[in-house]
């Protein structure tokens, strides 16, 4: 067996040639993006983009510098470093076969605690255009109950009392902007890339919260300089796996040490609103548009909680991947007829899209045998999921009087999974923010169902609508009494 090589900027020429690499000079790309939250999904989407825009337009304005602010995103900063910022993007084609492409847009990289100033210094630079996130739904601290700013959130408290050593990704917003501001600096564009409806208001709303608080002279100098584009984000981007990277060894001769795996299909809408400006992404797929409300809806209403729906149901089967899910009869019986008669009518007017393909194309997507997404990255952080995803289509449903009896056991499906094993006996771990909270409230719903709904930041006033708690009530009673490929087969065929 040949010897696989090593990834770094210098062994770019001796590697094989089924393997695609930068041929642009990475020592002229000029940085200006900043990006929060240096994850897979990160590095298979806009690097992605914007690696193609360097490598096909020569393009080399762009530059990324990642930022990692957590203690967690130590390990990937300590091999984007030992590999010169370069990674391997591996797209699991649909015929099985693998296509690997190196990728080096990334050409900087700050580790916040190991140096805040920096990152602060960075983010305020008025080379800076754009600081693009992907710090999760939970990330945006906004409290479901009451639609407002999480103020008690300990870390907040501490970014409050200590402005120049922030921990959160809102101190160090508000410490780059006071810069820029005190320094004449212009405003720049603040983009959110994770999967939340109107990710840019949302972005913006707990950031100006939080500043109203903070540094209240800051509201309107935001207010005026500063965008915050709207934008719908995706690719379906698994957990790299030890075969993963071995693999990458044999077939390419790469070593890399976090390579990340996706799907060939990508898709970003976003919202033209970019305060200083912003890469043409538009000549490498992605799509600019005046609104992105309907593209938002679409994405999370039918993707994300269909994931969600095959990951819940899936998980207490006992399947470890989607696919597995996805092609069970019986559960894409029921994952359609949730899109089709619960998610669909909630969406409004789609102008022109074709919801039908769409909504194909997803099953199919979701069934592709060689992605290997885990049911658990799925379920993970699902208290933050679940009212973007799914409780949005409970709410129209109730409104309009459409029927949301599948949502309702999915909710039901999630309390179970709260339990932490499955049918077959086996257990695993509940990776979630509210971890002992859903742990806690699962356990009294075996006497008091309720108790479930009772989890307000989660579920806001719902347990006070009667027919949801019917159906919530109604769907737990059946999963405590059978096994769940014995509910939905009832469900699909009751509600046929
Ligand atoms: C998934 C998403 O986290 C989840 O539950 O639904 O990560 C999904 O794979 C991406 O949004 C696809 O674009």
């Amino acid at each position: 067996m040949k010897t696989s090589i090593a990834l770094n900027q210098e062994n770019l020429a001796i590697m094989p040639p089924n393997v695609s690499k930068p041929s642009y000079n990475r020592d002229k790309v000029k940085t200006s993006i900043v990006h929060i939250g240096v994850g897979n999904f990160h590095r298979s989407h806009e690097a992605y983009y914007t690696n193609e825009l360097m490598e096909r337009y020569g393009v080399l304005d762009c530059g990324i510098c990642g930022v990692g602010l957590l203690d967690y995103d130590r390990r990937i900063y300590n091999i984007l470093k030992d590999q010169d910022g370069l990674y391997t993007l591996v797209t699991k084609e649909l015929d099985g076969s693998l296509s690997a492409k190196v990728i080096g847009s990334i050409v900087e990289f700050l580790f916040a605690p190991e140096n805040p100033i920096a990152v602060i210094e960075k983010m305020a630079n008025p080379d800076i255009k754009i600081i693009s996130l992907t710090i999760t739904e939970g990330g945006y601290n906004l409290n479901e109950a009451t639609g407002e700013f999480d103020f008690s959130n300990p870390v907040i408290v501490e970014d409050m009392k200590n402005p120049m050593s922030p921990k959160t990704v809102f101190g160090y917003l508000a410490q780059a902007m006071k810069l820029r501001m005190q320094r004449g600096f212009p405003g720049c564009t603040i983009q959110s890339c994770d999967n939340i409806q109107g990710n840019g208001n949302v972005a913006k709303k707990s950031l100006l919260n939080y500043v109203e608080k903070a540094e209240p002279e800051l509201v309107e100098w935001i207010e005026e300089n500063v965008s915050f584009p709207n934008a719908m984000v995706d690719r379906i981007t698994p957990v790299t796996v030890a075969t993963d990277i071995t693999k990458l060894q044999e077939e390419f001769l790469i070593d890399d040490q976090w390579p990340v795996v996706c799907e060939p299909f990508i898709q970003w809408v976003i919202e033209d609103k970019f305060a200083a400006g912003r890469p043409a992404w538009e000549k490498v797929g992605a799509q600019f548009v005046e609104n992105v409300v309907p593209f938002e809806n679409m994405k999370l209403r039918l993707l994300n909680a269909g994931h969600s729906v095959l990951g819940m149901l899936g998980a207490l089967h006992g399947y470890n991947t989607i696919d597995e899910a996805a092609r069970d009869e019986d559960f894409k019986v029921f994952l359609r007829a949730f899109m089709d008669e619960e998610a669909s009518p909630t969406l409004g007017d789609l102008g022109g899209i074709d919801l039908e393909k769409y909504k194909d194309s997803l099953i199919e997507r979701f069934q592709n045998i060689y992605i290997k997404d885990l049911i658990s990255r799925i379920c993970l952080e699902s208290s933050a999921k679940f009212p973007i995803f799914l409780l949005p289509t409970v709410k129209a449903q109730l409104e309009n009087g459409g029927n949301f009896g599948r949502a309702a056991f999915v909710v039901a499906a999630w309390c179970k999974y709260n339990d932490g094993v499955d049918e077959n006996g086996n257990t695993y771990t509940i990776e979630d923010a509210i971890s002992n909270e859903l742990i806690r409230a699962a356990a009294l719903s075996h006497q008091e169902p309720i108790r479930f709904l009772e989890i307000d930041t989660v579920f806001g006033n719902l347990k006070a609508n009667k027919t949801f708690v019917d159906a919530f009530l109604k769907s737990l009673k059946m999963l405590r009494s059978k096994k769940v490929k014995a509910c939905v087969q009832e469900m699909n065929g009751v509600l046929a």
